[in-house]
């Protein structure tokens, strides 16, 4: 049986939610839908991490009981999940795992046992009776060791987390440990033998050189006089188990490891082993210390560890509650739709990397590529087809007689033309998606709403309609259009599942895009006579200044916000107000001056190519060092002076134009093999790159 089996991680239930929290579960929700759409028999878990000195300090605070507390943020988590269809009941996750539930300290003392009684490969005790003496960070629920944190400025003082600038605790008694150290060998043959089971690759090699530097056993339980809210270690109930040992567990447990009744409803051997999404932050845990827990208790690797990048401020500040710039998930919920906000963080984040996020930005692509791309497309599509063809699909067939005239309009009378396009997009979309490169998955989608619109407006089919004689070329203009569309609800289904099924209703279609796998779809299964639904908007156009200061109203009146008007001054120069793109300055309004010749043009190669990397150069505030593919051997190494107005981790994989035959000269040191192409406005000389909205091959040359 083919099944597939997706988690994030378990979320503390110290405190509510926010977009951080909500983006992985969106990530797993995308993987989760394209599966199911596959016909893969899929599990997605979520869930919640409920036990643990913080959460036993978060209740305290609220003056709750621990379990009141868990209860309390797990009921936000469902009602969070279910306005943002997340849970079952909108085909979302089909467990929301909690710690605290009785099977799960089942399976967890279960596999504390199968450890206990084992061998390290190194011939010694997996788990034994010491004496621990060192920091621990509530908070990160870790052990520090002395380059993580901050030590104090006065003698006396505990030093602080790095990470959470709180002061650590001093724990000094007796604990069990993982004898990690004896595992580095057999989890350095792991990252060998299997190259994709950390990924990215950066990520990857991070880990690797982490278990190189040489592992320290870990302290896996605390006294249950300092610590009593957590399972108790199986024999010996004067100890309860270090919180990260029980948390990872739960992915196994979740599916029947160690009870009986949890392995008949969803069964271990069915869905194990699972593929983990994890932020960046919470790798080590998953890619390290979980291996090596389930090697020494003999149950199958995961599938895989996949970290994604954090999302920070328009500012690239992390997102904090200190900082009050996190993004509130009831604000974001109030003003946007969800698929806008689905689509948006799986374009606008560069799988692996770090993202910003930001309203006005949000706006901005929801009005660019929703609105005015896909809804445009949409609305512009059923609407003609319901004024010209009495709102009926249309014949795709120009007739032999007829394909003269539709020629001499331009239309391409041999349907494969675009048919051989957007199945060669279909593909390289599933391979970018299988990937995990969401972003660059989506832009391929997106060359297909740029080519049908390109084909309505060239075929203006509200001028065929005047011609009798052009009835035909009309009609199989249409037809493309709106056979197009049903393509893009299918792929874009596990994206936006809202807005494709409603697309998928307005073109009178039975079902759901759900149910349709696209490696399937062959062009033309879309019946002509099919009549069409209601047209309705599917992305309406958002008025960005009154939903921006609705925003400002509606934001908690503490903190610094995530907007970017609220950026502080000179931080960001990508976030000062944009001079409207109309008023060019007097400079650039002067027309063109002299003439070239042709021969003249083809001295400069211009080639097309893809940023493969991109960084900011210490001390040189207006460059980027690029490693840029035009389809030689070697990438390009080039720097451009665009830094102020771009964030390098949105270039990469982008497409742009390169002057290919410019010759070397070094800026600051680096050589420079080229130059990007952008356009230059304002008085400050703007520059905005040149890029295509079509796929189009890297070294491929302009002419
Ligand atoms: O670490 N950007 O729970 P947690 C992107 N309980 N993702 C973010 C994010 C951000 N700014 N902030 C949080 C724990 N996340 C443990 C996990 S698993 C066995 C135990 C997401 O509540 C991201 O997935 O601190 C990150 O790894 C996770 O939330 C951390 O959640």
């Amino acid at each position: 049986m083919n099944t597939f089996y997706v988690t994030t991680p378990i979320y503390y239930a110290n405190s509510l939610p926010h977009l951080g929290h909500l983006y992985t579960m969106i990530v797993a929700d995308t993987i989760a839908r394209a599966k199911r759409q596959r016909g893969i028999e899929t599990y997605f878990l979520t869930g919640t991490d409920e036990h643990g000195i913080n959460i036993e300090r978060a209740a305290q605070k609220a003056g709750r009981t621990p379990k009141e507390q868990a209860d309390y943020v797990v009921s936000y988590y469902k009602k969070m999940t279910a306005e943002f269809g997340l849970d079952t009941a909108h085909g979302g996750y089909d467990i929301f795992m909690r710690t605290t539930e009785p099977f799960h300290y089942e399976g967890v003392s279960e596999l504390w046992r199968r450890i206990a009684k084992s061998k390290t490969p190194k011939g010694n005790d997996p788990i034994y009776k010491g004496h621990y003496e060192g920091w621990f960070c509530a908070a990160c629920a870790e052990y520090k060791t002395e380059d993580e944190y901050q030590k104090p400025k006065n003698e006396g003082e505990p030093p602080t987390c790095l990470i959470h600038d709180t002061p650590l605790d001093r724990v000094s008694e007796e604990s069990y440990f993982f004898r990690l150290s004896d595992y580095d060998e057999a989890l350095l043959s792991v990252y060998e033998t299997r190259p994709d089971f950390v990924r990215p690759e950066s990520r990857r090699n991070e880990v690797i050189s982490f278990v190189r530097g040489g592992l320290q056993d870990l302290s896996v339980s605390r006294l249950k006089t300092s610590v009593s809210w957590g399972v108790p270690v199986p024999d010996d109930p004067a100890h309860t188990m270090y919180v990260w040992f029980d948390a990872l567990i739960n992915y196994i447990t979740a599916i029947g490891f160690g009870n009986e009744e949890r392995q008949q409803k969803v069964g271990f051997d069915r869905f194990w082993p699972a593929l983990h999404l994890v932020g960046k932050d919470i790798l080590r845990f998953h890619a390290v210390y979980w291996p090596a827990f389930l090697i020494a208790g003999g149950v199958e690797l995961p599938r895989a560890v996949v970290a994604h990048g954090m999302w920070l401020d328009p500012n690239g500040r992390k997102m904090s509650k200190t900082l009050g710039n996190t993004i509130e998930l009831d604000v974001l919920q109030k003003h946007f739709s969800i698929d806008a906000i689905r689509y948006f963080v799986l374009r606008e984040m560069v799988f692996g990397q770090d993202g910003r996020f930001g309203y006005e930005a949000l706006i901005d692509r929801s009005n660019s590529d929703l609105a005015s791309g896909l809804g445009n497309l949409s609305s512009r599509t059923l609407t003609m087809i319901g004024k010209y063809c009495d709102s009926h699909v249309p014949s795709g067939v120009i007739p032999e007689d007829k394909l003269l005239l539709a020629k001499r309009v331009g239309v391409d009378t041999d349907e494969t033309t675009l048919a051989g396009f957007i199945e060669t997009a279909r593909d390289q979309f599933g391979l970018h998606f299988q990937n995990l490169a969401f972003s660059r998955a989506l832009e391929t989608a997106w060359s297909i709403v740029s080519r049908a619109d390109k084909m309505i407006t060239d075929a203006k089919p509200w001028d065929l309609a005047k011609d009798e004689n052009q009835k035909h070329t009309l009609a199989a203009v249409l037809f493309r259009a709106a056979e197009t569309l049903r393509w893009l609800t299918v792929l874009l289904h596990p994206v936006m599942p809202g807005a494709s099924q409603a697309i998928w209703n307005q073109l009178g279609l039975e079902g759901s895009p759900a149910q349709i796998d696209p490696t399937k779809l062959k062009w033309g299964e879309l019946k002509e006579g099919t009549a069409i639904g209601d047209v309705q908007p599917i992305f309406p156009r958002i008025d960005k200044a009154k939903t921006m200061s609705e925003i400002n109203a509606d934001q908690k009146p503490t903190g610094v916000h995530a907007t970017e008007a609220d950026a502080v001054p000179g931080t960001a120069p990508a976030t000062k107000p944009e001079p409207p793109m109309k008023h060019a300055t007097e400079a650039d309004a002067v027309g063109v001056t002299s003439f070239i010749e042709i021969d003249d043009f083809a001295k400069v190669d211009l080639r097309v190519g893809q940023v493969l990397s991109a960084e900011r150069i210490p001390k040189a505030d207006k460059l980027l060092l690029m490693k840029v593919d035009i389809g030689e051997e070697q990438p390009r190494q080039i720097l451009a002076g665009i830094a102020q107005y771009y964030e390098p981790e949105k270039l990469v994989g982008r497409k742009v134009v390169i002057v290919a035959n410019l010759k070397p000269r070094k800026l600051r040191g680096y050589e420079s093999q080229g130059m990007v192409v952008a356009a230059s406005y304002g008085e400050e000389g703007r520059p905005v790159i040149a890029t295509f909205t079509e796929d189009v091959p890297n070294g491929a040359r302009l002419k």
